[in-house]
């Protein structure tokens, strides 16, 4: 699903801002506010979570359904003879979606896009847009929440007769299985879009399936060959014939001016490469052929000569212009929909015990991330992410992973632009023997790595997808077995459904990974290990010993490890001089104990600590003020452990770290 974006062919209208809001039931709403304004709303910022929005209401314990509203009109003069999609870049966690009382359909899953076609369904003047949203999460969700008991890592005196008789009193509530706050609600951007309606650009990927003559530097080839394939959909996309011959351009060409390649039907798509200058530097025109699946489609190479390689922490982007054209009765040539998609040139690849991009070893230095910020909960918040990456630049970090969900899109632009890695991760949070054997939950899984890889296919930054994050996987029996039978088909979907075909990761739970007979088998290990802390607690002596017993095993798997989390609660302005436990101290001291035991090992190929920065979870007892592991608090301001990281940081290059 391409990003909405304005041009000549297209418009973009936003719908975000303040909304009409109101709480619902538990497992339903009432049907009247689906078609009618909602009686005594109360206010609400879109985007952004509902959690933290209205303290009257006790938002952050609300279980069930809430309703959103807003009326809109449209210009209709200009979106006759248009397609008009009604999209959501993401709702928490299902939603149901009406226009003027009209139930539009249903989405399930709280961390990726979808979209109505609204065409037929918009009146002039006012529109009334009702979208109810449900924040349950259950043992068939993802994330998974638990059915009963307590949340994650929470206590229980399970025994005692007067907490089991109380717990039959108790109001319903999430219990996630899972360490972050179930923000929820309409996080993400809200937009009206429109596409030409008989044909329109459905999809576009853009691979790098060639790299020649690399620099020693990596910054740049000698040529690069870049397989295109645009995907072309509408009222008439399907009158298609088979391509016609294909027009390569070299450099010197104009590419919008050639227009050689025509299929009968006349219609026919020009891609031209533009440099980051906005010089075009190659370009195609090719014709539409139908595929076996149904679809129309256009598809080849193209090469660029001299190409700049994008890489981490010197990003460089080439921009696609992809224009659909066709000769009208009068024989002109007409343009019919276009659409520019920004791509980078580079490589990924896992070799032997090394990640290489553009065939140079990386070296990860980063954190686990959350979208988690005062006010906005996990709402979209560009301020946020813009200071964010300023700190991952202060840090001289390289990296994050985007735990435990797909951020939003905007957050990926910047990093491509920014030449920050990130390793992508579907909701798959919390899960363990029950979810193994629910057929739902394996569909819900399926389609998140579908959909994530779909949605972000095309940014260099992404250069690994994690199917899961700390499942179960060890353990007695035929546990280990249950738990590779589900993973290593969705570990093989997600390498089906890359077009770059990036490295697949499982991110691993501290576990006995003896039993555990999964991990070993992804393209990089991504261990969580808390030596130190969760275990062998506050004895870093004993943490790296254990940790060493550990990584002696890794090594005779013979893969790429690295550590995808590692850290320490730390409440700031909390000190000592022997660096107890929850002291600032004590964080610096068991990053620099544990990563000198990581430099000795050369298959070792990244440091992701957790957290970034502090954020909220669900309250528990070994919770004060949410999850206190962040290097930066919450408000992004530096712990003791981020200065020091900071200087071990800018001493580790990007490349070539361990030779
Ligand atoms: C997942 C992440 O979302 N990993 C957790 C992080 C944490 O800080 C959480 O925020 O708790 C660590 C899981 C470690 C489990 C260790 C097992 C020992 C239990 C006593």
């Amino acid at each position: 699903m391409l990003y909405p974006q304005s041009n000549d062919s297209r418009i973009v209208f936003s719908l975000d801002g303040v909304w009409d809001f109101r709480t619902a039931g538990e497992d339903s709403y009432p049907a009247a506010w689906a078609g009618a304004p909602l009686p005594e709303p109360v206010p609400m910022a879109v985007p952004g979570s509902y959690n933290d929005q209205n303290d009257e209401l006790n938002l952050r314990a609300h279980y069930g359904w809430v309703v959103y509203q807003r009326s809109f009109a449209v210009p209709s003069r200009l979106m006759a003879g248009q397609r008009t999609m009604l999209r959501f870049d993401a709702t928490t966690h299902a939603a149901d979606v009406y226009v003027n009382g009209q139930l539009l359909g249903s989405h399930f899953g709280g961390f990726l896009p979808f979209e109505f076609d609204v065409t037929d369904v918009l009146r002039s003047g006012e529109n009334l847009l009702t979208v109810a949203v449900d924040n349950r999460i259950g043992s068939s969700t993802l994330p998974v929440g638990n059915d009963a008991g307590t949340a994650f890592m929470g206590s229980d005196n399970a025994n005692v007769p007067a907490v089991a008789e109380a717990k039959k009193h108790a109001r319903r509530q999430n219990l996630p299985n899972f360490d972050f706050f179930n923000f929820a609600g309409l996080n993400r951007h809200v937009e009206l879009y429109t596409t030409p309606a008989s044909a329109y650009i459905a999809d576009i990927t853009m691979t790098t399936t060639r790299l020649v003559d690399v620099a020693a530097d990596a910054r740049t080839a000698a040529s690069a060959v870049i397989a295109y394939d645009v995907t072309l959909d509408g009222t008439e996309s399907d009158d298609s014939v088979p391509p016609s011959e294909q027009t390569v351009m070299s450099m010197s060409d104009s590419a919008a001016s050639d227009n050689q390649a025509v299929t009968d039907n006349g219609r026919r798509v020009n891609i031209a490469i533009l440099d980051s200058a906005g010089t075009v530097v190659a370009g195609i025109t090719a014709g539409f052929s139908r595929e076996g699946d149904g679809s129309v489609k256009a598809s080849g190479d193209i090469v660029i000569e001299n190409a700049r390689l994008w890489n981490p922490g010197a990003a460089y982007l080439y921009t696609a212009v992809v224009t659909v054209s066709a000769d009208g009765p009068d024989d002109e040539s007409h343009i019919i929909d276009e659409y520019r998609q920004p791509f980078g040139i580079r490589s990924v690849e896992v070799s032997g015990t090394q990640f290489l991009i553009n065939g140079k070893p990386f070296y990860f230095k980063g954190f686990g991330k959350h979208e988690d910020s005062y006010f906005h909960g996990r709402g979209t918040d560009d301020v946020l992410n813009v200071k964010d990456v300023s700190l991952i630049h202060w840090l001289h970090a390289n990296s994050f992973r985007t735990s435990h969900y797909p951020y939003a899109e905007s957050m990926y632009d910047l990093c491509d632009r920014e030449g920050i890695v990130i390793i992508d991760e579907v909701p798959a949070v919390g899960m363990g023997w029950p979810q193994y054997a629910n057929p739902l939950v394996a569909e819900r899984h399926r389609e998140a790595i579908r959909d994530m890889i779909a949605r972000d296919k095309n940014h260099p930054c992404v250069v690994m997808w994690s199917i899961a994050n700390e499942p179960g996987l060890d353990g007695e029996g035929d546990r280990p077995r249950l738990a590779y039978d589900y993973f290593r088909p969705l570990y093989e979907l997600a390498h089906a459904c890359d077009p770059q075909n990036r490295p697949v990761t499982l991110v691993c739970c501290q576990n006995d990974y003896l039993s555990d007979i999964t991990e070993r088998t992804m393209d990089v290990v991504c261990i969580n290990r808390y030596y130190g802390w969760y275990n062998l607690s506050g004895d870093l002596d004993a943490a790296c010993y254990a940790l060493n017993i550990e990584l002696d095993f890794w090594e005779s798997i013979g893969k790429p490890v690295m550590f995808t989390e590692y850290g320490a609660d730390t409440i700031e302005g909390i000190h000592g001089t022997h660096g107890e436990m929850f002291s600032e101290e004590f964080q610096r001291d068991y990053y620099a104990r544990i990563n000198a035991e990581i430099d000795k090992r050369p298959w070792f190929v990244g440091e992701q600590l957790w957290n970034f920065a502090d954020f909220a979870t669900f309250q528990g007892i070994i919770r004060v003020e949410g999850n206190r592991k962040g290097i930066l608090t919450r408000d992004r301001q530096p712990k003791m452990a981020a200065h020091w990281l900071r200087e071990r940081w800018n001493g580790i290059p990007d490349y070539g770290y361990k030779g």
